[in-house]
């Protein structure tokens, strides 16, 4: 039967009057977008079919997430406090008073009174132009990125490792691997696209072993999936190098040819019997050899990780130790064997490769390399500190301190995301003087002197770095609303007004400039990241590189290290007090502050955070799903609805932080990684009761001596 076809439907490219190709600005994924809009509207959003991270996929925030961009709370004129109330101004008092006020504490206290922060939701260029704002105009080494409470361990133990901060592999890895082990990372809720290519590899016949105190979904597909006790992976990690090493799974060959330090790592393992890692982790020693023998018999493995890893105390080892693993069994650098640390948000991988961090150049070249800095001094035409800045904790405590007067924030909602919510905001209150470039209000806003109206991801142009170290194109979709101007030109006319000249008439002179002055991306540019990409090292003829470490490794001499880094117990435990574990994530609908995601339709799907508590621990806590709940850590307070569920193990809490109204950072203490400070955000000891007992509740806390 013949189908009637309607003459009057309008063909797809007569609905929009613009469209363009993009990348995702949600998660470190990098999906490359379509966009389609009309009327300065975004209309709809689908995959790019030849997108190298996505190839025709995309997770329901990239393609439909869009609707917070024209939200009526998106900021469309500056804001300037007066009498204590932010009220609307023009660019030009703004301005003005952010040069005047800038200058007045500089000379009054020096350049290092002021401090920065980069936003890793924007671009390469938009950074990279904030750190010669700090550096440039303003004199100082005090700027740093989200990075630092997420996966500042990642970067710091590849670094020592191997040598370079990013996976070893790609995605694509995924696709040829027999084994896949994912420690701590939980990637159909933080990275769905992945995730989504994980459950087709195990369709396929790749095994899965999933780690994580929370039966991931993933675990579902698996073979083995191991429950540790949150803090424990050091012990986890050790025991599968034991049994590996025991049951002659090493691959001797490489060990000899490529690696150094193997020895003292030999004699730590002996220590880590399954038995003994069960003692500590809880985790059944034959769990555990199963997991050893499926990852140490693979012809390739993959390894992938995430933030159960990276914010624990001992966070940098565990991913040293990691690295260990790959080596022993000779699994990095080949086809199906990569180490793939799930990068956060969009540009974090970006964020810092372009310096936005306190102690290096782009390429994480050292402020105190005497050649590095003189280059970047002859390229911008300022002198340059060669002092380390602070980190972003280090920040706050300087400015309860009163030592650090000023902070430029450009988009981190550090009052939401930060640990320990009441030092954060101590240490706003005690700023002189705070600018916040922003897209929507936020909790940090409230603090802020000066608020500027900034772009979106799907308003401006530029590049991201996503989690396989591949730069790609960002183009806009639609122009920004208002008076909203994008971060590249915001932060260039501070410069200007500062006195410092970039030069720059667009991002891609800005992309330019950084592919001059640093080796390891000298092959990039516009030109040639085309539809695909590149991957770094991009060498100056354009060659990229989707896989490191194939013949040698990138440190002195090319050998991998191997790291003798013990189990140690993480900085909080539980006790009589406070006898749950607390730990905190994420869930697939929001996003981080959740200032986008909870002004477009996943705010229908959920709508606030919830506490994640087994049945048995609800059960004799007489709390029922639905009810609303107390929970207290050493440091704080809150009130959240308890989900009943069996997805967390007994004596554990989860919950989110994607909602201002429930500040779960309220609870998290000043613990963090040893040499990163990354916050311990995954293992908080508190007490949960129901409301009803809260009035009894606050003196038996006052009684504990
Ligand atoms: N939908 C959505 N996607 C996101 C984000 C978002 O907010 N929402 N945020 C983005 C960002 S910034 C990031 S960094 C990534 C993070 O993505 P992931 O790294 O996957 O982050 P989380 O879900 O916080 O933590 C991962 C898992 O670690 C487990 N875990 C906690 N403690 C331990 C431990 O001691 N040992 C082990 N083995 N596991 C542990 C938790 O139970 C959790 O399932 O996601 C990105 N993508
Ligand atoms: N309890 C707990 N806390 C955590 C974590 C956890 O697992 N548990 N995870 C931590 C992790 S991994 C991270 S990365 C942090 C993330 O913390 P944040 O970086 O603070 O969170 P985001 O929501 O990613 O974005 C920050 C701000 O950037 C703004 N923004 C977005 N795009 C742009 C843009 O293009 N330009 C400008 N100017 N602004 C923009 C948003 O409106 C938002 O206010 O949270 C951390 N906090
Ligand atoms: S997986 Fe990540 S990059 Fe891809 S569409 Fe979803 S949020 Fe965007
Ligand atoms: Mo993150």
């Amino acid at each position: 039967m013949a189908i009637a076809i309607p003459t009057d439907v309008k063909t797809s490219d007569e609905r929009f009057d613009r469209t363009a190709t993009t990348t995702c600005g949600y998660c470190g994924v990098g999906c490359r977008l379509e966009t389609r809009a009309s009327g300065g509207r975004i209309v709809s959003i689908g995959p790019a079919l030849d997108g190298p991270a996505n190839e025709g996929h995309t997770c329901l925030k990239g393609r439909f997430a869009h609707g917070f961009t024209r939200s009526p709370d998106r900021l469309r004129t500056p804001l300037i406090r007066e009498d204590g109330e932010l009220r609307p101004a023009t660019w030009e008092e703004a301005l003005d008073r952010i040069v005047a006020e800038l200058e007045r504490i500089k000379g009054a206290h020096g350049a290092d009174a002021l401090a920065g922060l980069a936003s890793s939701r924007a671009t390469n260029e938009d950074c990279y132009a904030m750190t010669r704002l700090m550096r440039a105009a303003v004199g100082t080494n005090n700027i740093d990125n989200c990075s630092r409470v997420c996966h500042s361990p990642t970067s710091f133990a590849l670094r020592k490792s191997f040598g370079l901060s990013g996976a070893t592999g790609s995605f694509t890895d995924l696709d040829q691997a027999e084994v896949a082990l994912l420690l701590g990372v939980n990637p159909t809720q933080g990275h769905p696209v992945v995730g989504a290519r994980i459950k087709q590899a195990a369709l396929r016949g790749c095994k899965l072993i999933t780690i994580d105190p929370r039966r991931i979904e993933l675990a579902d597909y698996g073979q083995v999936h191991l429950a540790p006790r949150p803090g424990t992976n050091a012990a986890v990690v050790l025991g599968l190098c034991h049994v590996v090493r025991r049951d002659g799974m090493l691959d001797e060959g490489f060990i000899a040819a490529r690696t150094e330090g193997y020895e003292a790592l030999e004699e730590l393992l002996a220590g880590y019997d399954p038995q003994a890692v069960e003692e500590v982790t809880g985790i059944p020693a034959a769990d555990l050899e199963a997991a050893a023998h499926l990852y140490g018999e693979a012809g390739s493995g993959s390894l992938l990780w995430g933030l159960g890893v990276t914010e624990h105390k001992y966070g940098s080892e565990v991913v040293q130790l990691l690295c260990n693993l790959a080596m022993m069994t000779g699994k990095v650098g080949k086809p199906g064997s990569a180490l793939l640390p799930l990068r956060g948000q969009n540009n974090v991988q970006g964020s810092s490769d372009m310096g936005a961090l306190p102690d290096t150049y782009t390429a994480y070249r050292s402020v105190e390399d005497e050649e590095v800095a003189a280059s970047f001094e002859a390229a911008w035409g300022a002198p340059l500190s060669r002092r380390k800045g602070l980190t972003i904790p280090q920040m706050f405590d300087a400015a309860v301190a009163g030592e650090l007067k000023a902070m430029y924030i450009f988009g981190e909602d550090i009052a939401q995301t930060d640990p320990d919510t009441a030092h954060v905001i101590a240490a706003l209150e005690s700023l002189e003087f705070v600018v916040c470039q922003e897209i929507f209000p936020n909790e940090t806003t409230k603090f802020a002197d000066v608020v500027l109206p900034a772009s979106a991801f799907l308003e401006k142009e530029g590049t991201f770095i996503n989690a396989e170290r591949r730069f790609q194109i960002v183009e806009p979709a639609i122009d920004p609303p208002g008076e909203a101007r994008t971060d590249f030109e915001i932060i260039g006319e501070v410069c200007r007004r500062l006195g410092h000249e970039t030069g720059w008439r667009s991002p891609w002179d800005a992309l330019d400039e950084i592919a001059r002055l640093t080796p390891e991306y000298a092959g990039v540019s516009r030109a040639r990241l085309g539809r695909q990409g590149l991957q770094w090292p991009v060498r100056p003829d354009g060659t990229d590189s989707p896989t490191l470490y194939d013949t040698v490794f990138d440190r002195p001499g090319g050998r991998g290290h191997f790291a003798a880094l013990p189990y140690k117990a993480p900085g909080d435990a539980a006790d009589q007090d406070f006898p749950l574990i607390l730990v905190t994530g994420r869930i697939l609908q929001h996003y981080n502050a959740g200032t986008m995601t909870r002004r477009t339709g996943n705010a229908t799907l959920v709508d606030r955070d919830l506490l994640e508590i087994h049945p048995l621990d609800a059960e004799r806590l007489w709390v029922k799903d639905g009810d609303r709940v107390s929970v207290r850590s050493r440091v704080g307070r809150i009130e959240i609805e308890a989900k009943v569920t069996e997805r967390i193990e007994p004596g554990h809490v989860f919950t989110t932080f994607h909602f201002p109204e429930t500040r779960t950072n309220l609870l998290v203490g000043q613990s963090a990684d040893v040499n990163t400070s990354c916050p311990e955000y995954k293992v908080i000891a508190v007490d949960v009761r129901p409301m009803s007992e809260e009035p009894a509740f606050i003196p038996v806390v006052a009684d504990v001596s």
